[in-house]
């Protein structure tokens, strides 16, 4: 039989380098950082680095808008830095995936200034350019040519004066979305990657690649989506999430860009509100398009509607969701594992209980979950040590755009400006951004100068320094479960099957290959479990990995994991 590919036995880190660590003094954190903090990569034992942009970028969305496809922003460093970084990580056994950013541009990109410049450009269609809604004075509320919402709040167009029409914009308004039923935009974006895996890079995380296609009737017209609950806008998802023409469209980039070299690569497509069924699709080998997609089900299982109505998780959800994705993609596909990005919250203090006595063993405890899934975990910048949240207190503390655009409409549309900061405090994705702990010292050893984010005062504490030596810590369990994954094919590819669905605390699964089964038992909460009682033949068997030192086999303590090898 063929051999499983690479990435089933890989573990992903990904570096956001605005907050990884700072070279220079300016506060942002940069390549030359990155260089320096190889060890520490090598030393938790992960196979790819996945780098956020540090291309050069107007910075709207920290590298998120990109105004040049083929450079470094001289605020991370330069490109002669990053090929160093490939070689680098390459001599170390390590591979480097890229961000591609290309469901739209910055505003500032060459491409989209001469789209803006008149309208009849040759670069005018290359973005989504409406005339406003018929019978509508262009500029006024209402008369955007449709009523999507955006990603980051208002309206998903923005009105050019200078020639009378509005462009399209999911996120942003300084990121307009690309054309791509243009076939030059899509060359151009082919070349653009074909560019950079000539200069060595392994792969790309291909940033909303489900919104590339839009739902665009023959005569050029987009429609409205069904109104939002208490805003004047409507949910244009249906529009442009998972578009008609988005397969052939990455097929299309597959045969243009990966054929021949697709083996050594990573393929990772993401994609909000992809089902099941379309990962599938979307994940086939024989197909052709992505190896992986990081779906979105079980970061929103504690919301209601939005990331801004935040509510309980019930454990059955999530039992629910992830026994879906695992069957789901059991004979065809791949799955991805990931608690925490650059856009989410702090797992620790989502899933996990970060107060003091908890901290340490909710970390390991939801890293043991998810690095013993089927699929490839991602482990974000930080959750290696256990970050946690960030103590807001302020909306001067806050950052980025999604959050600052949330709280102007909230409370325009008469929200209490106190309510709205504590569901910040929870839910902003700043809280995944301030700086890495490396060690004690005033700054956490990210810079020497002033950090564009505040770092997290409970760094004295919680570091990579204090943590390096310490075989109890939070980096060394993460250490051994990535060992785990490269040593044991069971790990990697064994089967899954979920067990105690419907039990409201202990999360519990087994993974069997040829015979050889691991059973994976978790307490995600704060009582003592009687393990003896739910699973028994949990009991005598051999614990290969666990997050705690032993103690009764019959007792699950309150975040216990246990991995155990059934005889
Ligand atoms: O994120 C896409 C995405 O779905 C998020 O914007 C999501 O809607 C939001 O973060 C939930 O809080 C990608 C990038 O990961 C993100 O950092 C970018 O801001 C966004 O695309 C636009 O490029």
């Amino acid at each position: 039989p063929e051999q499983p590919p690479w990435w089933t036995r890989a573990v992903v880190y990904q570096v956001y380098p605005r907050s990884f660590q700072d070279s220079d003094g300016d506060g942002v954190g940069d390549l030359g950082g990155v260089l320096q903090r190889i060890d520490h990569l090598a030393d938790l034992g992960v196979d790819v680095v996945w780098l956020s942009p540090v291309y050069p970028s107007p910075q709207a969305d920290n590298g998120y808008d990109i105004s040049d496809y083929r450079g470094v922003d001289p605020l991370f460093g330069t490109l002669e830095q990053l090929d160093e970084l490939v070689a680098a990580l390459h001599a170390r056994g390590m591979k480097l995936v890229m961000d591609l950013v290309v469901n739209h541009t910055s505003d500032e990109h060459p491409w989209f200034v001469e789209s803006r410049s008149s309208r009849d450009s040759p670069r005018r269609d290359w973005y989504w350019w409406r005339p406003p809604r018929e019978g509508m004075a262009a500029g006024q509320p209402g008369a955007e040519p449709t009523n999507w919402h955006s990603h980051f709040s208002g309206s998903t167009w923005q009105y050019d004066e200078a020639s009378g029409e509005y462009y399209l914009h999911l996120f942003a308004w300084k990121q307009p979305d690309l054309n791509w039923e243009n076939p030059e935009v899509r060359q151009a974006v082919y070349a653009m990657m074909r560019w950079w895996l000539d200069r060595g890079v392994d792969g790309f995380r291909m940033d909303v690649i489900n919104m590339i296609s839009k739902d665009v009737a023959p005569d050029g017209s987009l429609q409205d989506g069904p109104p939002l609950p208490g805003l004047p806008y409507g949910d244009g998802t249906p529009y442009f999430s998972n578009g008609p023409r988005i397969h052939e469209y990455l097929q299309e980039m597959h045969r243009e860009v990966f054929e021949e070299r697709r083996d050594n690569l990573l393929l990772v497509g993401e994609m909000p509100g992809v089902t099941p069924e379309q990962a599938r699709l979307y994940t086939d080998p024989a197909r052709a398009e992505v190896d992986m997609v990081f779906q979105f089900e079980h970061v929103q299982l504690d919301l209601d509607g939005d990331k801004w109505h935040p509510r309980p998780l019930r454990m059955r959800d999530l039992k629910a969701s992830f026994g879906r994705w695992q069957a789901g993609l059991a004979d065809v596909g791949w799955n991805s594992l990931y608690w925490d990005n650059h856009d989410q919250p702090r797992a620790v203090s989502r899933f996990g209980d970060d107060s003091p006595r908890y901290r340490r063993d909710s970390a390991t405890c939801l890293a043991t979950l998810l690095h013993l899934h089927r699929g490839t975990p991602y482990v974000y910048q930080g959750e290696e040590i256990g970050m946690a949240n960030f103590p807001f207190a302020a909306l001067e503390q806050f950052r980025d755009v999604e959050s600052l655009n949330h709280h102007v409409q909230a409370v325009a549309h008469g929200a209490d400006p106190g309510e709205v900061l504590t569901v910040m405090r929870r839910m902003s994705r700043d809280n995944a951004r301030t700086p890495v702990q490396w060690d004690a010292s005033p700054n956490a050893g990210f810079t020497t100068g002033t950090p564009w984010i505040a770092v997290n005062p409970d760094h004295t504490e919680w570091n990579a320094d204090a943590q390096r030596e310490d075989p109890a810590s939070v980096l060394a369990h993460h250490r051994r479960l990535i060992a785990l994954r490269h040593e044991d094919p069971v790990v990697a590819l064994g089967d899954f099957a979920m067990l105690l669905p419907q039990h409201d605390e202990v999360y519990a699964f087994t993974r069997s290959l040829d015979g050889d089964t691991l059973l994976v038992v978790c307490n995600l909460g704060g009582s003592p479990q009687p393990l003896g009682d739910l699973l028994p033949e949990a009991v005598s068997a051999e614990v290969v990995l666990g997050n705690l030192p032993e103690d009764d086999p019959a007792v699950l303590r309150p975040w216990e994991a246990r991995v155990l090898r059934l005889p």
